[in-house]
C-alpha cells in the first residue's frame, strides 16, 4: 500500500465553468474535512461514497473563504485509485483552482507526478498496464475511429486475448513440467501436438501484429509530407487539405522556409501533414536549412505526397527528388492541372515512375482532392479496414513485447523439431510468456513502468 496522499488539479490549467482538484491516498478524507464547510453542516468522512456535497473551501488558518464548491467522496478500494479519493469541483479560474491546490498541500498532501493517479490505480490492481496506457489514448485520441479503439483497450479487450494466449501457454509449460517431474505417470509429450499449438498461438500473435502496424497509426496519426521543388504548389495543397489558409503562398519560389505542420481527419484516419521547403540547390543560407530539414522529413515520412508542376517540363530539380522515392509510400500529385500542357508532364511521370500511383489536381482550384483519401487509405490499410470496434494494438511497446514473444516460440518449434531436451524448452515457452505480460504490466521492471507514466499529465 502506498502511504502518501497526493493532490492535483485535473482539470486543464486556464479558465473554464469548472475545475477540479484531485486528492488520493489515505489521508484524503482527513485533509479535506480541515478545509470543508458543507452547508448541511457533514463532516467529509461522514459522506457516503459517490456522493456530493455543496458547501464552502475555507482557509482553516484565518477562515477565509476561497469558493463555493462541490465535493465528493469515492473510498477504497472503490475508485479509480483504489484508495480513498476526494474530489472538489471548484469555479475554474486559474488563481482558485491554485489557492485550493495549496491549501491541500499545506494540510498536507504532495503534488502528484505526472500519471500518478493512474499509476496508483495500476499498482493497487485497478487495471493493467494496457488499460493504463489507454487512458492516455482515449485522452489523446485525434479521430474518432482511434477513440473506438482506445475504449475497447480501456474495457480491458486487448488483455483478454494476451491472457487467453498465457492460458494457453501455461497450459502447455505444465504437460511439459508433468513430463519431466512425473515421467512414468505421464509419459513423454506429444511433439506434433505441442508443435500444432505452439504454431497456432503464433499465428495468433502474427496476425496482432499485422493489425498493430495499423492500430499504431490510428493512435500516432499517419506522418504525410509533402514534397516537392519550389513553387509547385506544395502549401497550396496544404491550405486545400486543411481548409484554411495555414501557410504563405506566393508565386516566388522558395516562399515556404520552415516545415509546417497540421493535423487532419480523414475519414477517421490523422493525418500529421508537413508542408516543407521546395527542394533545390540554394545559395540562400535559411533556404538551405529549410531544404535539408525537407530532406530529413522525406526520409522519416509514412506516406509522401510528391508535387510536381504538370504545366511546365519537369527539371533536374523534379527528377533528382524523384530518385529518393518509394512507390510505396508515395502518391505523385500532378498539380496545377486548371492549366495547359499537362499531357506532357504526365506522360514524362508515367515514363519516369512507371509503377507509382498519381493524381491529377488544381490545389489552387481545390479540384481533384476528394479523390485522394481514397488513394491514401488503399495504401495504409489496402482491403484492411479497422473497424472501431477491433481489439487492436496501437503501442510500440506492445508491438515489441509480441515480436519478442514471436522469437521466444521460434526458439522453442525449433527446438521440438531438432529433439531438444523438455527443460530447455520450457525455458522458451517461459520466455514468451513473459513477453506477453509486459503488455499487460504482469511482468515489467520499475524503469519502464516509470517511463510509460511520465507520458500523461499531471492530475491524470
Ligand atoms: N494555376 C494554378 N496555380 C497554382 C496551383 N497551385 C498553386 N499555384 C500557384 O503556384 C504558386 C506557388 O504556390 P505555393 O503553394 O506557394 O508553392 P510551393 O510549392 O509551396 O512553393 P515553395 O514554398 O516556394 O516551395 C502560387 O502562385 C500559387 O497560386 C494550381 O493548382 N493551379
Ligand atoms: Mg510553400
Amino acid at each position: 500500500m502506498i502511504e502518501d496522499t497526493i493532490t492535483a488539479i485535473a482539470t486543464p490549467i486556464g479558465t473554464g465553468g469548472i475545475g477540479i482538484i484531485r486528492l488520493s491516498g489515505s489521508n484524503s478524507l482527513a485533509i479535506a474535512d480541515k478545509m470543508f464547510n458543507s452547508w448541511n453542516e457533514v463532516k467529509v468522512h461522514e459522506i457516503p461514497s459517490f456522493n456530493l456535497r455543496l458547501g464552502y473551501v475555507i482557509d482553516p488558518g484565518d477562515g477565509e473563504v476561497f469558493d463555493e464548491v462541490l465535493l465528493s467522496v469515492m473510498r477504497a478500494p472503490k475508485s479509480f485509485t483504489g484508495e480513498d479519493v476526494v474530489e472538489i469541483n471548484c469555479h475554474g479560474g486559474p488563481i482558485v483552482m491554485e489557492k485550493i491546490l495549496r491549501l491541500t498541500l499545506e494540510l498536507g498532501a504532495r503534488m502528484a507526478e505526472a500519471g500518478e493517479f493512474t499509476k496508483r490505480a495500476f499498482l493497487n490492481g485497478r487495471i493493467d498496464l494496457a488499460q493504463a496506457e489507454a487512458v492516455i489514448d482515449v485522452i489523446e485520441a485525434k479521430t474518432d475511429l482511434a477513440l473506438g479503439v482506445a475504449v475497447n483497450q480501456l474495457h480491458g479487450n486487448i488483455s483478454e486475448r494476451i491472457g487467453y494466449l498465457q492460458k494457453r501457454l501455461v497450459s502447455v509449460l505444465a504437460q511439459m513440467e508433468a513430463s519431466i517431474d512425473f515421467p512414468e505417470d505421464v509419459g513423454e509429450i506429444d511433439c506434433s501436438e505441442t508443435r500444432r499449438i505452439l504454431l497456432n498461438i503464433k499465428e495468433t500473435i502474427h496476425s496482432m501484429i499485422a493489425e498493430g502496424q495499423r492500430g499504431k497509426i490510428l493512435r500516432e496519426g499517419l506522418t504525410t509530407v509533402i514534397i516537392g521543388k519550389p513553387n509547385v504548389g506544395k502549401s497550396s495543397l496544404l491550405n486545400a487539405l486543411v481548409k484554411e489558409n495555414r501557410a504563405i503562398v506566393t508565386e516566388f519560389p522558395g516562399t515556404t522556409r520552415d516545415a509546417i505542420e497540421e493535423v487532419i481527419n480523414l475519414d477517421g484516419l490523422p493525418l500529421r501533414i508537413v508542408d516543407t521547403a521546395g527542394i533545390r540547390e540554394t545559395g540562400d543560407v535559411v533556404e538551405k536549412i529549410g531544404v535539408d530539414r525537407a530532406k530529413k522529413l522525406l526520409a522519416e515520412a509514412d506516406l509522401v505526397l510528391f508535387v510536381v508542376d504538370a504545366a511546365t517540363m519537369l527539371t533536374e530539380d523534379d527528377k533528382l527528388i524523384a530518385r529518393e522515392l518509394n512507390k510505396d509510400n508515395t502518391i505523385v500529385l500532378l498539380n496545377k492541372h486548371d492549366l495547359k500542357n499537362i499531357e506532357m508532364t504526365e506522360r514524362f511521370i508515367n515514363e519516369t515512375l512507371p509503377e507509382f500511383q498519381s493524381l491529377k489536381i488544381s490545389a489552387k482550384e481545390k479540384w481533384g482532392l476528394d479523390k485522394l483519401p481514397i488513394l491514401i487509405r488503399d495504401k495504409v490499410f489496402g482491403n484492411n479496414i479497422v473497424a472501431k470496434d477491433r481489439n487492436i494494438v496501437t503501442r510500440s511497446r506492445h508491438l515489441s513485447a509480441l515480436n519478442k514473444a514471436v522469437n521466444y516460440l521460434n526458439e522453442a518449434i525449433n527446438g521440438l523439431e531438432n529433439g531438444n531436451m523438455v527443460d530447455l524448452l520450457t525455458i522458451d515457452i517461459r520466455g514468451a510468456w513473459d513477453s506477453l505480460g509486459e503488455i499487460t504490466g504482469e511482468t515489467i521492471a520499475e524503469d519502464v513502468l516509470n517511463t510509460i507514466f511520465k507520458e500523461f499529465c499531471i492530475g491524470k
